[in-house]
């Protein structure tokens, strides 16, 4: 039964109806019905719904939530169809702690997953979701991350007790019947199962967000699975996206010759009207929304939007690689995105957007901090508190979001859907010290050791202590579904598909390094354009550039730093490589590629070893 068919017939008692098939068709669809009555039966909803992406279920469930206090609309003189919805306080992140990869042997989770024997792990499934949807409703969505039966796009289907993760996997992929064609025709597709585990007893009420303090979010990567439980939070809840677009996704790349990555993708049109496209690997939080939105600072240069979080990545048989972003929409962090720092992402904003855990405004509208410089005189936090400017604490969530359509974006290229050959990859962290603005790996092997070895300071997306310095290498740390030494090896892998004169070129950027003082040396935002200005006139050999021991760096003059007011010294201390604390980082690198053992690929082991010469005798 559907839920548009639900609100027409008010006859209709629990109970689910599949979608109807007939001859060769019903073999695909009968392995799907199978599956969908053995979770029903497991974690005993009252009904079981299907759902198919289209905007009557999606106004039909948002006014059922509105009604229950799980959203709140927004007053539509300012935001139309909008929505905030609050979290409880402990479901605020993606639990990293309680992720797991579950592969059939322990060495292929590596060890920076935690890693459970599946049969075990299945055992404990079984009981937490026993009967962890009673009271409730239990939504099927067939969803496809790239377009529907798109040449890399992949199919999956989630069952949910989570409206609101129904409503934002709708914007976030494409939800649609036409999936369950796909499917009945045999293709293949990931199972995802999500449960808040908050079952209601009867005539209990709900609260607005339920969740339970236990939670799961597991990946069983050999039969391409994921369940999660107890949380209703963003990658731990819309599992298209982190679960399997990113750790199911990137053990389908292992074994069939593609890469999944933690990736930003745009499309950077020279004065002279040239097409190169980018992508980026940053950690959670650390500006690829905002470099997915670029407005560049310099005449002449435009930058168009493809994607913001998530790129597969599959070599061409024209020797190139090929790359698309398989999701339909974006869930981004709103701090931080404001008028002077993402402009295109608050006009992307402007109605069709589900708000989670950002403040509202007595008018009736959303606030988060460095939407505004000012912030208004009273607010509602994201806990429904009272707020004013003198309150001493964020009226926003640091890690509270929007989630809204792709094509919305007003900077989207029109033709964002399609596969792009990729010119350039960008790998990069939060760095206060110690990383250049910019450096370009020599070769593909230069480069997946820079992408092997970046780290970054933490950020909000995960819970943990913000600031601390980790190691994240690709920005897939938690992200990667199989052991990340042999992911750096189908790195390695992967380029020698390419040829020589067509792959991607590398770089390491930094936008965050600081002054003694603690304040940046770069001003970031739109003069990023600069460093991708001076990156394209490498690729396109119109500029020579300076060695070091840890790579090329621009030849002083090259970056265009015109109208800046950058004093020599700053532009100094922005490339400046200290041999000795890059000899500490290549420590600290050794005791990192140490914790894998013996299959951190030689190649690499060589890399971190002529780091180590160069540098000595620079
Ligand atoms: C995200 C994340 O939500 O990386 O994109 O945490
Ligand atoms: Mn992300």
């Amino acid at each position: 039964m559907s839920i548009a068919e639900i609100s027409q017939d008010t006859h209709t008692t629990a109970g689910h109806t599949e979608p109807a098939s007939t001859g060769a068709a019903a073999a695909g669809l009968q392995a799907l019905r199978d599956w969908v009555d053995a979770i029903a039966a497991l974690a005993q909803p009252d009904q079981v719904l299907w759902c198919n992406g289209s905007q009557r279920e999606s106004d039909l469930l948002t006014k059922q939530m509105v009604a229950e206090g799980k959203l709140i609309k927004l007053n539509p003189e300012w935001r139309p169809n909008s929505y905030l919805a609050r979290s409880a306080p402990s479901d605020v992140a993606r639990v990293e702690g309680r992720t797991f990869i579950c592969s059939e042997r322990e060495d292929d989770a590596g060890p920076t997953n935690n890693w459970q024997d599946p049969a075990s792990m299945r055992d404990e499934l079984a009981g937490v979701f026993s009967g962890s949807m009673r009271g409730r409703t239990m939504y099927v969505v067939p969803f496809s991350m790239g377009p529907i039966g798109g040449p890399l796009s992949q199919l999956g289907v989630q069952v949910t007790d989570s409206a609101y993760a129904v409503l934002s996997m709708g914007i976030m992929t494409r939800t649609s019947d036409a999936v369950l064609d796909l499917i009945a025709d045999g293709t293949p597709w990931v199972r995802a199962v999500h449960s808040v585990g908050a079952p209601l007893a009867p005539g209990e009420d709900d609260v607005a967000w339920p969740c339970n303090e236990t939670k799961y979010i597991v990946q069983f990567p050999e039969s391409r699975e994921v369940w999660s439980y107890g949380s209703g939070y963003g990658g731990n809840a819309l599992l298209a996206k982190k679960c399997i677009a990113l750790r199911i996704a990137s053990v389908m790349g292992r074994d069939e010759g593609w890469l999944a990555e933690h990736m930003l993708l745009i499309r950077v049109i020279s004065p002279e009207g040239r097409s190169y496209h980018v992508a980026a690997a940053f950690p959670s939080a650390c500006g690829k929304t905002n470099l997915a939105m670029l407005r560049p600072t310099i005449p002449g240069w435009r930058v168009e939007t493809l994607g913001d979080d998530i790129v597969w990545l599959r070599p061409g048989e024209d020797g190139r690689m090929w790359a698309i972003n398989p999701e339909a929409g974006f869930f981004g962090v709103a701090p931080g995105t404001g008028e002077s720092t993402n402009v295109t992402a608050v006009e992307t904003l402007w109605g069709n957007t589900i708000f989670t855990n950002v403040a509202l405004r007595d008018d009736g509208d959303v606030w988060w901090e460095g939407l505004t410089d000012t912030p208004p005189a009273h607010l509602t936090d994201w806990e429904g508190n009272d707020w004013t400017p003198d309150s001493g604490r964020p009226a926003a969530h640091p890690n509270s979001r929007f989630t809204v359509g792709a094509a919305q974006c007003p900077a989207i290229a029109s033709d964002w859907e399609d596969a792009v050959p990729l010119d350039a990859i960008l790998f990069g962290g939060r760095r206060a010290t110690n990383v250049p603005l910019v450096v370009e790996a020599t070769d593909w092997t230069h480069g997946v050791f820079m992408g092997a070895t970046i780290s970054s300071e933490k950020t909000a997306a995960a819970e943990g202590t913000v600031g601390e310095l980790r190691r994240d290498p690709f920005a897939m740390l938690p992200f990667c579904g199989y052991n990340m030494a042999d992911y750096w090896a189908h790195w390695l892998r992967i380029g020698q598909e390419l040829r020589f004169d067509r792959s991607p070129r590398m770089f390491q950027v930094n936008w965050f390094r600081k002054d003694d003082d603690g304040s940046f040396l770069w001003p970031g935002f739109g003069d990023n354009s600069r460093v991708i200005e001076w990156i394209i006139r490498r690729l396109d050999g119109d500029v020579p550039a300076t060695e070091t021991p840890i790579g090329r760096v621009p030849v002083p003059g090259d970056l265009n730093v015109d109208g800046l007011g950058l004093a020599e010294e700053t532009l100094g201390k922005l490339f400046a490589i200290d041999a000795e604390s890059w000899q500490a980082e290549a420590d600290l690198t050794e005791e990192f590629f140490d914790s894998f053992g013996t299959k951190v690929p030689a190649a690499l082991r060589a890399e971190l070893a002529s780091l180590r010469y160069r540098l000595r005798t620079s």
